[in-house]
């Protein structure tokens, strides 16, 4: 089109933003300003980010963080300290902004104008680890928001375990529109609604606009009934009017439900053309329109410049809750569950754990149970939930499959926090999410079960888990075809492959009670990383009743040599480690000398040294027997080995009838065998 285009008929937000700049000047709006402004000149440097969330919500922001949240930015890891979670992780700058202008450890100026580089604390969107006041990583929308309510629900349990004195504080998460379309919103807000985790409140950058344009285009949904429909206490307020901000949020903190506050707000705010479009979501705003932003907020700065009177102000912001600290360590100091507190703060298992441990696989090793893996794992909870008081169970609706609930823990309900167990519903992405945020707090040790096969709902929470190096330990029970009549879409068939591909994550799959011992064990002395228990549903013979080392640590060994020179090394993991060991007696009465290796870690294996790795591997044609896809298994087989397992997707049928049916038989492997001895 030619000629000049009409901007301001083109794009209502800039009538709207007109009025908004002309409010008059204060403190706070300049305060405010800082925020827009290093937001926009990172992504400048950069060449690339998101400018847009945080010139939009800016204004809230400051009011949250100068006059509401509890923090001292001399110690961002205060166990006290209230929870900052910003869903919306592409608008990381706000974030940065926030922990720079309020004197927080590890995010200089230096770091601020290294934004997206590589080493920059201030990587394209928040990641834990990266610096102290980075409570979680964001980025996958909708993710943060099912965090926080596990946060704010660590803070109910640990109040209702420590008391007010020591656990009193409040969840802040910022959501866009695309967080609260995620599906993971619906699981997230229905559990802590249903939960009265009233401490946990929302602030939703209620901008209309997302990456392709107004969220007319996708949406017509009414959030504040949606959050209400879910127990949640709503307001709308002007997302630029601090006044009605601040009014929310003392309403939020009297609630005695979840609140969701929709600020409205004008992405990019500040911007002269682009404002209130797609346009200021995802780029730089380009030199002029960066001038004219500036310009248009009263910004007159070099860039990265924040001016003394500013700078002054939100340090002050960031020592408001230092008294507070002091106070907090008072009390922690002559607290009578101090030295308790700080174990569990720190992450740190009981001194009795390992006696406990030692005592339950003696048990194991005399009654030799045949007995399903699942309940197996139960077993193992019997013994180690009561010595283990910060373990926190759950399942997503499978209680009774998983077997993840042990006499005596006591429910987790609305209003009443001191049992430790959550029915988290059927929610698998929101319950892991959720996991995850109650493994970030701290003070708990998130545990949760569904099927295995549901990983898939999951996932993305466990990618989550996995990046940020956190203790949740999954129970995923009905491992394979072998949990029969259910059929196809319910027997795994990829997932051991697609998880032993993500790094970080321990995939165990133990073979009987003694393995399952040990391998929960290792799960709960992992500290940097998820763990998942892929257990059976049908009963399994017992394989081991040695007691001494614990054998899944290396991730695979040598259950049974051969008894002499081996032609052949039988490899598998957890139900077919006794196929296996038939298919071996079969071969030994035939005087072939057989050695079977169990599996049950490959991550911890891969991590072994090489000699060791050899020495079980050995040098014999290897077979190895899995009731899954073989993808990933020519890793240990070499060019010569053979893989028993499936070709695709299961069944329904009896067990016994589909290992039949697809040949996973000590038969199977005897044929193997004999074929490579020919
Ligand atoms: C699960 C997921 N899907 C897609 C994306 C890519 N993405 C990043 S931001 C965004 C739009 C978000 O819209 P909104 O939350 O309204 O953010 P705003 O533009 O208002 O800042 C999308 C689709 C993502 N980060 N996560
Ligand atoms: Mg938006």
């Amino acid at each position: 089109m030619a000629g000049p285009v009409d901007v301001a008929g083109d794009n209502p937000a800039l009538a709207e933003q007109a009025i908004i700049l002309a409010r008059p000047m204060t403190p706070e709006r300049q305060m405010a300003n800082a925020i827009r402004a290093l937001a926009i000149d990172a992504v400048e440097k950069a060449k690339s980010g998101h400018p847009g969330m945080p010139m939009g919500m800016a204004d809230v922001a400051t009011v949250l963080w100068t006059r509401f949240q509890k923090y001292d930015a001399a110690d961002p890891r205060w166990p006290d300290r209230d929870r900052f979670v910003l869903s919306n992780g592409h608008g990381s700058m706000l974030l940065y902004a926030l922990l720079h202008l309020t004197g927080q450890p590890g995010v200089s100026m230096e770091d601020i104008k290294n934004f997206r580089q590589l080493h920059s604390p201030c990587a394209g969107h928040p990641e834990f680890g990266e610096a102290p006041g980075i409570e979680t990583t964001t980025g996958p929308l909708g993710q943060g928001l099912a965090t926080a309510v596990g946060m704010a629900l660590a803070e109910r349990l640990l109040a209702a375990r420590f008391g007010k004195s020591l656990v009193d504080h409040r969840t802040w998460v910022m959501a866009g529109d695309g967080c609260l379309m995620e599906g993971v919103s619906h699981e997230a807000i229905g559990l802590a609604g249903h939960l009265k985790l009233n401490k946990l409140t929302v602030l939703f950058d209620d901008n209309a606009i997302t990456i392709d344009g107004s969220t007319g285009l996708s949406t017509t949904e009414d959030q504040l009934k949606r959050f209400t429909a879910a127990g949640w206490a709503v307001r709308k307020v002007d997302g630029h009017d601090p006044a009605q901000v601040a009014a929310a949020i003392s309403f939020a903190m009297r609630s005695t439900k979840p609140t969701l506050i929709a600020c409205k707000t004008i992405i990019g705010l500040g911007a002269p053309t682009k404002a209130g479009t797609a346009g200021v979501h995802g780029s730089p705003l380009g030199a002029a329109e960066a001038a004219g932003a500036k310009a248009a907020l009263g910004w007159h700065e070099p860039p990265f410049t924040v001016p003394a009177d500013i700078a002054e102000r939100w340090h002050a912001a960031g020592t408001r809750g230092a008294a507070t600290r002091r106070g907090w360590l008072k009390r922690l100091a002559r607290h009578p569950q101090r030295q308790e507190f700080e174990r569990v703060m720190a992450g740190k298992l009981p001194e009795n754990f390992h006696e406990a441990v030692s005592a339950l696989r003696a048990d194991i090793a005399a009654t030799k149970p045949k007995i399903a893996t699942r309940q197996s794992s139960q077993k193992v909870l019997e013994a180690l939930v009561p010595v283990v008081p910060e373990l926190l169970g759950g399942s997503a609706d499978l209680t009774g499959s998983n077997l993840t609930l042990v006499k005596g823990m006591g429910f987790v309900s609305p209003g009443s926090y001191a049992g430790r167990y959550v029915h988290y519903g059927i929610r698998e992405h929101g319950m892991a999410a959720a996991m995850n945020g109650l493994a970030l707090h701290g003070g708990v040790i998130p545990y949760g079960g569904t099927f295995f096969v549901f990983t898939d709902y999951m996932r993305p929470a466990l990618r989550m888990a996995a990046l940020m190096r956190q203790r949740a330990i999954h129970v995923l029970t009905h491992d394979s075809i072998g949990l029969g009549e259910d059929g196809p879409t319910h027997q795994p068939v990829e997932h051991l492959a697609s998880l032993r591909a993500m790094p970080n994550v321990a995939v165990f799959r133990p073979a009987d009670t003694m393995e399952t011992a040990e391998c929960w064990e290792l799960a709960l002395r992992k500290t940097d990383g998820p763990s998942l228990l892929v257990l059976t549903r049908q009963a399994l013979p017992p394989l081991r009743t040695d007691v001494g080392e614990n054998r899944c640590a290396r991730g695979g060994y040598v259950l049974t040599e051969a008894e002499g020179p081996r032609v052949a090394t039988l490899i598998a993991s957890g139900s077919e480690v006794a196929i296996a060991m038939e298919a071996r007696d079969i071969l030994a009465a035939d005087g072939h000398h057989i050695a079977v290796v169990s599996l049950p870690c490959w991550e911890l294996f891969a991590q072994q040294d090489d000699a060791y790795r050899a020495s079980v591997l050995g040098t014999a044609p290897r077979i190895g027997i899995e009731a899954a896809c073989g993808f990933g298994w020519e890793r240990w087989l070499g060019p010569d080995g053979a893989f028993i397992g499936l070709q695709g997707f299961g069944a329904s049928a009896p067990a016994e009838v589909l290992y039949k049916e697809f040949g996973i038989t000590s038969d199977a492997v005897v044929a193997a065998v004999k074929q490579r001895l020919d």
